[in-house]
């Protein structure tokens, strides 16, 4: 991860910032699995685009990568590259509906204005105590250890609120020196822990009834039209790559329940 530096007084350029180092984590731990390729069309897997001005265009690239794995559906990650205006992982495992599992999430991004960071375990039915507490139990100590010694990211959407665990740990860091080194010592590992509590709750999990299978999928499928219906990057996709792609790889790739 390498950002450029300057004295404290200037802006910091966020020019050469990537999440890549985070999602090569992911694959790492991901790699005793036996994953399958997931197919993604070729119009999504790489996608070039434009912002800036006209006088000084700044290129964007929006990548996806996905895999599948006996108890993992789908999992993805977009990552979009812009250069000096943006710079975005953001890491989705959804289970499949036979197994009684959360969703993991991760939403690493870095704008002009800093870095934004969330990253959670989210239920599919936040009612479920079957489906939540050996979760939450679990998660909640991790959670509190890493929140402490990060800034609150402010309030979120009140409609937001039944996707949400109560372990989502979301922080707003500030460019330069001091969110760069937190980045390092709490935000990398904090992500690597969320993950690794995951892949454990996954290993151990077993097979559901049909009937119970069907009522995760219900809620599963709530939570992505949610994810779908408000995702918070549409403006940015749009601006960089057209309305007609992003709602397409929205709706077809990165909530495609
Ligand atoms: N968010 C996505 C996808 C993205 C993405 C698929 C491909 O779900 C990026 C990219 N998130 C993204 C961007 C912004 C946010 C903000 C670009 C900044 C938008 C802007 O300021 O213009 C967590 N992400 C946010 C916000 C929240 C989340 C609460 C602030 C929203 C706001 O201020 O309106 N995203 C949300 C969440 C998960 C997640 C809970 C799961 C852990 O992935």
């Amino acid at each position: 991860m390498t950002i450029q530096r300057s004295k404290s007084t200037e802006p910091v350029s966020i020019e050469g910032w990537s999440w890549q180092p985070f999602l090569e984590d992911a694959v790492k731990s991901l790699e005793g699995l036996n994953f399958d390729p997931y197919p993604v069309p070729d119009r999504f897997l790489q996608r070039e685009g434009q912002t800036g001005s006209k006088s000084k265009p700044i290129s964007v690239t929006t990548a996806t990568w996905a895999c599948k794995t006996e108890k993992f559906r789908q999992v993805r990650a977009a990552c979009v590259s812009a250069g000096s205006a943006a710079s975005v992982l953001n890491f989705v495992i959804n289970p499949n509906s036979t197994y009684d599992l959360p969703f993991f999430g991760g939403d690493l991004v870095t704008l002009p204005s800093g870095h934004l960071l969330a990253l959670d375990l989210q239920p599919a039915i936040k009612t479920d105590e079957v489906h939540t507490t050996q979760v939450w139990e679990r998660l909640i100590p991790i959670f509190e250890r890493w929140r402490d010694q990060l800034p609150y990211g402010g309030p979120i959407p009140e409609e937001a609120k039944p996707f949400f665990s109560p372990g989502f740990l979301w922080t707003r860091l500030p460019l330069g020196k001091e969110g760069d080194d937190l980045i390092e010592s709490i935000v990398r590992p904090a992500f690597n822990e969320y993950l690794n509590l995951y892949l454990e709750l996954a290993a151990s999990a077993e097979p559901v009834s049909p009937e119970r299978s069907d009522v995760l999928l219900q809620g599963q499928r709530k939570y992505t039209d949610y994810r779908a219906e408000k995702d918070p990057a549409r403006g940015m996709l749009t601006r960089f790559h057209g309305s007609e792609w992003t709602e397409a790889y929205i709706h077809s790739v990165l909530f495609d329940l």
